[in-house]
């Protein structure tokens, strides 16, 4: 039976090594999530890599991780620590994250770690060559594994491959920079569809695919040798129904069932009850614009002062790749700006900021979703932000306000919430002052058919959209698609051929009956370009048409008193 073999940096399951005991923890991230429908409908295999290096996983241990593993319908890559620092640290991180993200100022351009991203992506194709058959169906996610594609393709030509991109794929102006730019287009190419959350990013691949490879694209399709790459969008959704169960459950939580942070929430409530709360939940990472954020609630205070003591932004960040440079100098900027703000600003009674650095359970987040008032996202680029969607998901009075940066892909989505320029303190003080005096009428009549959206184009229906679009590329009128001229195909031509009643035969000039030259008018046909065409002419049945982009005078007088056009 044919399978799904899903390809991505990270396994959907979390290892974790306790005093020589090991423990599998699914992991809760969106990729993770958005694939499990796949992944747990009829055969599928994930491979990735575990999160543990070689050097962190006792001999012992290994064959009671692979079968951990295995139970989960999981394979692992090994890595090196050598690996995971120059792969994912390296290239991913300091390079295509930061540049992708128009960072541009962030990436470092290390030849020694692209040449390690090269040799990890094949490590990554290997793994797939082992276990994949003919009718397999392979997805490739994300940047980490870009060059995988082609990889797979040069081995195993007929497999289906696809990939999606998370991140934005930036302008042509930012890609051309990269040094590798050609290998990462050609790596890509591998795939039979390549899919990005929205049309922009689409264009922007269409873009530098045309200018950077020169290759011929039509509509949303890429004519390679013998096949063709089809692109599209595909706007990843969220698990609705797992998150608004979840806020509904909470809604109808007795006293006592809480939570400790409900509790807490509830007494501040409780206290001020006409205090709102704004959520902001995101990975620490530059591209979300928390420093930028802590920085307009500052604004927002200095120019609407009545607001000081009755509002209070909850700031929940996620460690994250905390081993980069620039994460280290984000986390303490964060640090010194919640400690700057808290310390000029805080009252007794009133401290504007709480700020989390960790990672909360399903739960928590439920419990922070339904709590808060307005959801605050300002990311200065994101491929999509699913923390949007989830807080929508999660109102089930449809009460809440959602202030959403332009620049997250799912603003595209989204366009019934207030939508602000991150860059803009002016916007976002003023659509802050407008999330408090919001009527509620005004904020069901907006999230309503997000909502509708929301549960309509679910994180199921973009997995299954997506595979779809890959049959139905599958299953094109063969004609339409050009074919390298191998051995067998040229002998199957040369059979239909023969056996035909009537032949037409359509033959390309330049470049094909004559090569190609520096002076258009020195490109005339020779004796033996004549010769031929004058034998296939003289066949039974046999009509020959010479196409050509060159004036009607010019062929005229180069085949005059031959019966071919
Ligand atoms: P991320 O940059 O990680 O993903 P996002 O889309 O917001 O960003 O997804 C984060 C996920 O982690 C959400 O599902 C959220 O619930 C969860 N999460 C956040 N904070 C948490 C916490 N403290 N504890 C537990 N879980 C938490 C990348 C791209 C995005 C793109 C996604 C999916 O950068 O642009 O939307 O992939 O394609």
């Amino acid at each position: 039976m044919p399978k799904t073999i899903i390809l991505s940096n990270r396994l959907p399951v979390q290892l974790q090594i306790n005093e020589g005991e090991m423990q599998a923890i699914p992991s809760v991230g969106g990729l993770a999530t958005g694939m499990k429908s796949v992944h747990q409908e009829g055969e599928s295999l994930w491979i990735g890599w575990s999160g543990l290096t070689r050097e962190e996983i006792p001999e012992a241990l290994e064959p009671r991780i692979d079968q951990a593993l295995q139970e989960h319908g999981c394979s692992k890559v090994p890595l090196t620590e050598a690996e995971v620092e120059g792969f994912y640290f390296g290239f991913s991180n300091r390079t295509i994250w930061p540049l992708f993200h128009y960072f541009l100022e962030y990436s470092e351009f290390e030849l020694s770690n692209w040449k390690v991203y090269e040799a990890v992506n094949r490590k990554f194709a290997e793994a797939v060559l082992e276990e994949a058959s003919e009718d397999d169906i392979l997805w490739v996610h994300d940047y980490q594994l870009m060059l995988v594609p082609q990889m797979v393709r040069e081995k195993r030509p007929n497999l289906s491959i696809v990939f999606f991109l998370h991140i934005p794929f930036p302008s042509y102006e930012i890609f051309r920079t990269l040094p590798w730019r050609e290998d990462i287009l050609r790596g890509l190419l591998g795939a039979d569809l390549i899919g990005f959350h929205t049309y922009d990013y689409e264009r922007h691949f269409l873009s530098s695919v045309r200018r950077l490879l020169g290759l011929e694209v039509n509509f949303n399709e890429i004519n390679l040798e013998d096949r063709m790459t089809k692109v599209d969008s595909f706007p990843m959704g969220i698990d609705y129904t797992k998150f608004h169960e979840a806020a509904q459950k909470n809604a109808g939580q007795k006293d006592g069932e809480e939570s400790d942070l409900q509790r807490r929430l509830d007494a501040h409530k409780a206290s001020a009850p006409d205090a709102k709360f704004f959520l902001s939940i995101d990975r620490l990472d530059y591209s979300k614009g928390i420093a930028n954020r802590l920085k307009a609630f500052e604004y927002f205070l200095q120019k609407y002062p009545e607001y000081k003591e009755k509002v209070r932004l909850i700031i929940l960040a996620v460690p994250s790749r905390s081993k980069v440079p620039q994460y280290q100098l984000l986390k303490k900027e964060i640090d010194e700006l919640v400690g700057r703000i808290n310390g000029e600003l805080s009252t007794v009674s009133w401290t504007p900021i709480w700020y989390f650095y960790r990672s909360l359970g399903f739960e928590n987040l439920v419990d922070l979703y339904t709590s808060c008032d307005i959801a605050w996202l300002t990311p200065i680029r994101d491929g999509m932000n699913l923390v949007a969607k989830e807080y929508i998901a999660t109102r089930t009075d449809k009460t809440g306000v959602l202030i959403l940066s332009e620049m997250a892909g799912s603003a595209n989505e989204m366009h019934e919430a207030l939508l602000i320029n991150p860059n803009n303190f002016e916007q976002i003080a003023d659509a802050l002052h407008q999330a408090i005096n919001m009527p509620e009428e005004e904020q069901k009549a907006r999230n309503t058919p997000m909502q509708k959206r929301l549960a309509r184009y679910n994180v199921e229906k973009w997995a299954q959209d997506f595979m779809d679009s890959l049959l139905s590329h599958r299953e094109m009128d063969p004609p339409y698609v050009a074919r390298r001229l191998t051995v067998d195909l040229t002998n199957t031509m040369m059979e239909k051929y023969r056996k035909s009643g009537n032949r037409i035969l359509f033959l390309d000039y330049d470049g094909t009956l004559a090569g190609f030259k520096n002076d258009p008018q020195k490109a005339s046909p020779d004796k033996e370009l004549i010769d031929m065409l004058d034998a296939l002419y003289k066949q039974k049945r046999t009509d020959i048409f010479i196409i050509s982009g060159r004036d009607k005078d010019t062929l005229g007088r180069w085949f005059e008193g031959k019966g071919y056009s």
